[in-house]
């Protein structure tokens, strides 16, 4: 990805070219004359078929359908096909097309498909390759070094997994991933096995102890992410394409139940995130299309949700095979959509905020609704944020995909103390309760290959680090011990650089083909308040 500078705006505003187009798009969309009908799919072909498939199920970018275009009016598709898409990979294609052609794309992307494939449950387990039977393999690993503290680094340049020894930092293996892996790597609760992700829908375990593939399923056809429950029994897979979620067993990948995402009032839904909540023994799972936040509870005491269906996870994982009810959503109603969110300490409360909204919500999930707003404009990416201790009290900081700002909330009183001001607007952000310090990058700003690091007892940048001057940087990781850091140049022939936490001396670099997330193994397995979740 080319990251694209985007001009920092007034909290809340929506781009003025966006608004001027957008306007100039509902214009055109009914005055303009029509291209010939068979001009859409070959302009379809020619711009957009390689990041979204050639049958607009999605690849890269999402599946672009009526049913997954929800939220998004015709006039702003065809802003969004003129000018781009902040904070995605999406380019603007205004140079390269006339208006007449890009009304034509957005109109055929409100085409429904003649056919869109179906994605049940026995499409998924027919997918389902199982490489090596987890019951024959050994208790011990193959290498010896901290098994704590290795990382999985994803590299989309070339769509390989690089396996990489914290302590000596160097690779112990490569191995091809599937298409587009996307969102952080999850780990079974003793770091043995790591479930990755790829955005055309594929699950794959491997095996950290023997570096090999276990298993692979394909669990939708465009996914969002997924979640492995803290006990390490099951996975939940969020789907934007078929409107799913889906569970599986962790320890093959079975399928174990295929959960329409439908509202109380019938619509059904994309999933934005489905992420783990271990004190509840619940996924808790937003919605792109629906007001509601899920809680799908797991534990096998769970009583009144499971609806009496008696689960018997010993006796083996077939009988949860089917549409039966293993896992029931309990529903909270919500006044805005969530594209993203993030957990306090208690895993009580929710901090959401959907990407065009200007205010962030808290949802308390014991009592069921809606308890503050944040004030959190400029799409705030809550995922990537951080919880820090200063003074005894518990702040959260996030980056904004659109502002040059890192928020710090109070996390009691649910207001901003402050914004930092940086060189951009970031993705991603990093702590550890080992260093004062937080790493956030501002790829998405015009200074993409600075990194800034803030002294969190301060709220001040101390730092700006530009390891790979012009060159697209991002995507902090401290190692278990809070002691080094790794950093991704991510570029097509890009490096993973290795900084000391303490001094950011570089200590090391690594090539590698585009590497964007890494992600070790300690930090993960203990939730660390300084990583994602
Ligand atoms: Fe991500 C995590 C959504 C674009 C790289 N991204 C996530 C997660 C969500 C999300 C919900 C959390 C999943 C998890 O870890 O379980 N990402 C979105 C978007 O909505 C957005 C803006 C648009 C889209 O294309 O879907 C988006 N993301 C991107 C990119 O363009 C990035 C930079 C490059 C890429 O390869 O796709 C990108 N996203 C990442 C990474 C994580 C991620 C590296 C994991 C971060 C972590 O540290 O845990």
């Amino acid at each position: 990805m080319k990251a694209r500078f985007i001009a920092p705006q007034a909290p809340g505003a929506a781009h003025p070219n966006r608004l001027a187009f957008a306007f100039a798009a509902l214009l055109l969309l009914t005055a303009a004359p029509v291209l010939a009908a068979e001009d859409a799919p070959r302009l379809y072909t020619e711009h957009c078929a390689a990041c979204h498939g050639a049958d607009r199920l999605g690849a890269i970018g999402p599946a672009l359908l009526p049913e997954n275009l929800g939220r998004l009016k015709k006039t702003e598709a065809a802003a969004v096909i003129a000018q781009g898409r902040p904070a995605t990979q999406m380019p603007g294609h205004a140079d390269k097309l006339n208006a007449e052609q890009i009304k034509a794309l957005a109109e055929y992307v409100y085409t429904p498909l003649p056919n869109v494939p179906k994605w049940g449950m026995e499409e998924i387990a027919a997918s389902r390759i199982v490489k090596v039977d987890p019951a024959t393999l050994p208790s011990e690993p193959l290498w010896r070094t901290d098994p704590l503290n290795i990382f999985t680094v994803v590299e989309t340049g070339d769509h390989h997994v690089t396996i990489l020894d914290g302590d000596a930092m160097k690779p112990l293996d490569r191995f091809q991933s599937r298409f587009a892996l996307h969102g952080g790597a999850k780990y079974s609760p003793d770091g043995r096995f790591v479930y990755l992700a790829s955005r055309d829908g594929w699950i794959t375990k491997y095996d950290l102890y023997t570096l090999q593939i276990v298993a692979e399923i394909r669990a939708g056809v465009n996914t969002r992410n997924v979640a492995v429950s803290h006990d390490g029994r099951f996975l939940m897979v969020g789907n934007m394409l078929p409107h799913t979620l889906v569970a599986l067993d962790a320890r093959d990948l079975t399928p174990m139940q295929v959960i329409p995402v439908v509202g109380d009032k019938g619509a059904t839904s994309r999933v934005s995130a489905v992420y783990t909540a271990p004190p509840r023994g619940s996924f808790i799972v937003a919605l792109k299309d629906i007001k509601e936040l899920w809680e799908i509870p797991y534990a096998d005491d769970a009583g009144p949700v499971l609806n009496g269906f008696v689960h018997s996870y010993e006796k083996g994982h077939e009988e949860g095979i089917g549409t039966g009810g293993r896992f029931q959503a309990l529903r909270i109603q919500i006044p805005d959509y969530l594209d993203d969110f993030f957990f306090d300490q208690t895993y009580e409360r929710v901090m959401g905020a959907s990407r065009d909204g200007t205010k962030g919500l808290v949802v308390d999930l014991d009592i069921k609704r809606k308890v503050a707003e944040i004030d959190l404009p400029g799409m705030p990416h809550l995922g990537s944020g951080i919880i820090f201790k200063k003074d005894g009290k518990d702040y959260m900081a996030t980056p904004h995909l659109k502002e040059a700002v890192i928020s710090v909330i109070d996390m009691k009183s649910w207001s901003t103390v402050k914004r930092i001001p940086t060189l951009g607007p970031g993705f991603f952000m990093r702590g550890h309760e080992n260093s004062p310090y937080a790493w956030v990058d501002v790829s998405m700003g015009k200074d993409k290959d600075a990194i800034q690091i803030i002294d969190l007892r301060s709220l001040e940048i101390i730092e700006t680090l530009r390891p790979a001057p012009g060159r697209t940087t991002a995507h902090a990781e401290f190692d278990r011990w809070g002691k080094k850091v790794l950093i991704s140049v991510m570029e097509a022939d890009g490096e993973l650089i290795v900084f000391d936490a303490g001094s950011f001396a570089e200590i090391k670099r690594l090539p590698m083909k585009r590497p964007v997330g890494k992600y070790n193994v300690f930090n993960k397995i203990n939730y660390s308040s300084g990583t994602s979740h």
